[in-house]
């Protein structure tokens, strides 16, 4: 086998693993280098009486001189089998580009260790037809499946198009940019992300399925024992949290109207930026919450409150929308 790396190409260390293999199963190889153009391949491989190729690159343009070498061996009337290696090579860049190019058989081999077997079945002349046959097809079938999809008519592509049902889309905002809201705490309660809470809290996210716990006492001990004993002291902790922090959000809510936050809607903004937080009047009620907000940690939130309210300020609500959701 004449062996080497193809044109513009310096990485050997596969060639050589290659040539190693070889020889260690009995082929008889000639290795011409690196950088090796086309004509000095297959001039040897010719006058060597070669009964294969071997080609490795790792780098993009090897592919091309890959092709190169496959056009000049059938300019030269060889058909002796071309093998193809190297991290740049593949399978598929075989079948669509090197193997057109050449009427004997284009062999990707993806691993040195395969290539003393798949050169015994392409060189022992029981075996080739089979082996070739295989090949074939398989690159048919690759190609076929590369090849582009046949375009649609203009008129069935227009068919096709999608219809809005512009019943369903959200109506325009009246306002564009900062609106403020006074919404009740019972309200906003459905909304609560409290796997943001439980995060802040310091507890495992997944504990926040006791929020889905309705009811009674004895389902929350049902969700307590369900619980992984390992985890099952935070478990408590975290149900006793949650116990508490709804407790609040009760006791706003039946104090309704007197009771309201202000709800900056800074839909893109969020907390990404402190304009949102200075929309904060002193006039807002207070809500013991805690924003788990990606960009500021909770010593940047108070130190802002408190740049704000000066020394005493009142615990604040800060809205961040996210992805639809609301996080205190
Ligand atoms: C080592 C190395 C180098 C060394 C090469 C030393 C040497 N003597 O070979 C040095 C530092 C010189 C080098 C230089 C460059 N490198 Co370099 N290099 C690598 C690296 C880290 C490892 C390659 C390697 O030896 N792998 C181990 C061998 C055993 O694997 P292999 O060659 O694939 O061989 C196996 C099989 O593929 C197969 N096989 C290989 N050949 C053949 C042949 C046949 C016939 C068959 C059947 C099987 C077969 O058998 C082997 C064993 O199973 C790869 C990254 C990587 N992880 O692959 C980058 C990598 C190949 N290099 C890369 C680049 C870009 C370069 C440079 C252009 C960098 C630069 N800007 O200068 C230059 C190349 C210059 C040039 N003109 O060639 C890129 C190529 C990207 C691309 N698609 O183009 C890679 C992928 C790194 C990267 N991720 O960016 N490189």
């Amino acid at each position: 086998m004449v062996i080497a790396t193809v044109k513009g190409d310096v990485h050997d260390i596969g060639k050589n693993i290659v040539d190693v293999v070889m020889n260690c199963n009995g082929f008889g190889m000639k290795d011409l280098g690196v950088m090796v153009p086309p004509e000095r391949i297959v001039d040897t491989a010719m006058e060597s009486g070669a009964r294969f190729v071997g080609l490795s690159g790792l780098i993009t343009p090897s592919l091309g001189e890959m092709c190169a070498v496959a056009r000049l061996m059938e300019e030269r009337g060889l058909t002796i089998p071309l093998f193809v290696g190297g991290a740049a090579a593949s399978e598929l860049h075989t079948a669509v580009k090197i193997a057109p190019c050449y009427s004997g058989p284009v062999v990707y081999t993806r691993d040195a260790a395969s290539l003393p077997g798949e050169a015994r079945r392409f060189g022992n002349p029981a075996t080739r037809p089979e082996a070739e046959s295989r090949l074939r097809e398989r690159q048919r079938e690759l190609r076929e499946r590369h090849s582009a999809p046949e375009l649609m008519s203009a008129e069935e592509a227009y068919g096709r198009r999608h219809i809005f049902d512009k019943s369903l889309m959200a109506p325009a905002p009246t306002t564009v940019g900062e609106i403020t809201a006074e919404v009740g705490v019972g309200e906003l309660a459905a909304y609560i992300n409290w796997r943001g809470f439980f995060t802040a809290w310091g507890l495992d996210a997944s504990l926040a399925s006791i929020a889905s716990v309705e009811g009674c006492d004895h389902c929350r001990a049902q969700w307590l024992a369900a619980t992984p004993e390992k985890q099952r002291l935070k478990a408590a902790e975290a149900m006793q949290l949650f116990k508490e922090a709804t407790l609040v959000g009760a006791v706003s809510s039946n104090i309704g109207a007197q009771i309201f936050l202000k709800l900056v809607l800074a839909v893109y903004i969020s907390l990404d930026s402190h304009s949102v937080v200075p929309s904060l009047s002193n006039k807002t009620t207070c809500f013991p919450v805690y924003p788990p907000c990606q960009k500021f940690s909770k010593k940047q939130i108070f130190s802002i409150m408190l740049e704000i309210f000066g020394r005493n300020p009142p615990i604040c609500a800060v809205f961040c929308f996210r992805k639809g959701e609301i996080y205190l």
